[in-house]
């Protein structure tokens, strides 16, 4: 949907402030962390300790250049206890993931950590459009997993009614949806593309039967093509939610009705975006990997934390009156990418052309292996109903079209495989897009 409403905004004193107010309580409260940490936590100690920097050298906001880097592995090597920054009578809250390998990872927030937690999340839903008159459906997985919690806690902080469905049971979910009247929806962008063809299968009509209006999609890359499709398959504003469990949980960034990237919430959190080889800073509008220090967290603090996920930043004006960075849409993370023959790929490319041709569906796998010492890559994508019966030549065609596009935006030739309609694995949380048997 492009009509724009009307932007509301939660906390207009925090999100709209001038930025040099901003950098100048960014400053005060980084200091603050900084001590902080150096006087609680022995890993940061001897980190600056190792730096040469003291607390007192941290006078400005520039100044957090002069702060070691934090990287999983040492949330990893500190669990579950070891970087917390508060006694565990402090701590009212664990939340974790899993990770893809070993030890999962925990945080503590203490209850004003939950606190911020929940305004950033409350922002983050009132700029999607949400007040007190929306039921919201939060389809995220409650548990240690931040998305159910998270956007629960907003939901309430605005005074929505919040229907706490967690994740799976699509029929359930849409049952629900339906019977309720839910007007805005939380979960992942894969999830919610699952839960919007099955309402159409159902013979259902968003706008008659389901009354969304907006979501809030994140946990996972998409791209401004899935954007469309939902927002067509739903009838809703799709808006982009980011958020990692080491900072925060979702509302860490969120975009408003304008769409036009993600509002960071730099009051309480501080962004610089970094060549990942140099770690030098990268020019504004440049990508680079994404490094958060956060700036209020009393459980336990991150500084200078190395997300891996990479994007670009604008200072430039939003329309809606907020004047935090903006985060442009994550093209990937910098372990996600895929060199091929060479060639760097991000699934996110890949998803991109094919969510644009028509005669496939947005689902798709990507495998890849090593046949002969050269790297082979097999895009798998089901196709739509009308096309699985099409003629067998105009199957061909279309496979041929797949890997014309691909070869022309990522650079290399890959395998197309067409599989049928509903053949590739629906997630309920965070979509598996790639399997790599080089690394199995
Ligand atoms: O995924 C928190 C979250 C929940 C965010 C619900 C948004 C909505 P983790 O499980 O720790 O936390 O995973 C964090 O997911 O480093 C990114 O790689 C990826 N990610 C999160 N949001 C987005 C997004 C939650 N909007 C990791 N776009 C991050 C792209 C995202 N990737």
């Amino acid at each position: 949907m492009t009509g724009k409403r009307a932007h509301k905004i939660w906390d207009p004193a925090m999100e709209c402030m001038s930025r040099d107010e901003r950098h100048a309580l960014q400053g005060r409260r980084l200091r603050e962390v900084v001590r902080r940490v150096y006087d609680n936590v022995p890993v940061y100690r001897a980190r600056m300790d190792a730096k040469g920097v003291k607390p007192e050298d941290i006078r400005t906001a520039d100044d957090i250049v002069l702060l070691p880097f934090t990287e999983k592995t040492d949330l990893r090597d500190n669990f579950p206890y070891g970087l917390f920054a508060a006694p565990k009578s402090e701590i009212v809250r664990i939340q974790g993931s899993s990770g893809t390998t070993g030890k999962p990872i925990v945080v503590g927030y203490t209850k004003n950590d939950v606190d911020v937690w929940t305004q950033l999340m409350a922002r983050a839903l009132t700029a999607a459009g949400g007040g007190r008159d929306d039921i919201i459906q939060v389809c995220y997985g409650y548990g240690l997993f931040t998305g159910g919690l998270g956007a629960h806690q907003g939901a309430t902080e605005i005074g929505a009614m919040v229907i706490p469905m967690s994740s799976g049971n699509t029929q359930r979910q849409i049952m629900m949806m339906r019977e309720m009247g839910a007007t805005m929806l939380c979960c992942t962008p894969s999830y919610a593309t699952h839960l919007g063809e099955t309402i159409r299968e159902m013979g259902l009509e968003p706008g008659k039967d389901i009354h969304l209006k907006a979501g809030c999609f994140g946990a996972e890359p998409w791209t401004e093509e899935m954007r469309q499709k939902l927002e067509e398959l739903l009838g809703i504003d799709a808006c982009d939610l980011y958020g990692l469990t080491e900072i925060a949980g979702p509302g860490v960034a969120f975009e408003c009705l304008e769409k036009d990237g993600m509002h960071v919430n730099e009051d309480h959190v501080m962004l610089e975006i970094i060549d990942p080889v140099t770690e030098k800073p990268v020019p504004e509008g440049q990508s680079g990997e994404m490094v958060f220090t956060t700036i209020s967290k009393e459980g336990m603090p991150m500084l200078r934390y190395r997300t891996h996920d990479i994007s670009s930043i604008t200072t430039s004006p939003c329309a809606c009156g907020r004047t935090t960075l903006r985060l442009g849409r994550l093209t990937g993370r910098t372990d996600d990418m895929l060199v091929i023959r060479g060639v760097n790929v991000f699934p996110s490319q890949i998803e991109s052309v094919l969510v644009g041709i028509r005669g496939v569906a947005p689902h798709y796998l990507l495998v890849v292996d090593r046949v002969k010492s050269a790297d082979v890559l097999e895009v798998q994508v089901e196709m739509t109903e009308d096309m699985f019966s099409d003629t067998v030549a105009h199957i061909v065609e279309l496979e041929k079209k797949i890997s014309g596009q691909i070869k022309s935006v990522v650079g290399i030739q890959a395998k197309i495989k067409l599989v049928a309609p509903r053949s590739i694995p629906r997630s309920e949380g965070k979509a598996k897009r790639v399997i790599d048997h080089r690394k199995l």
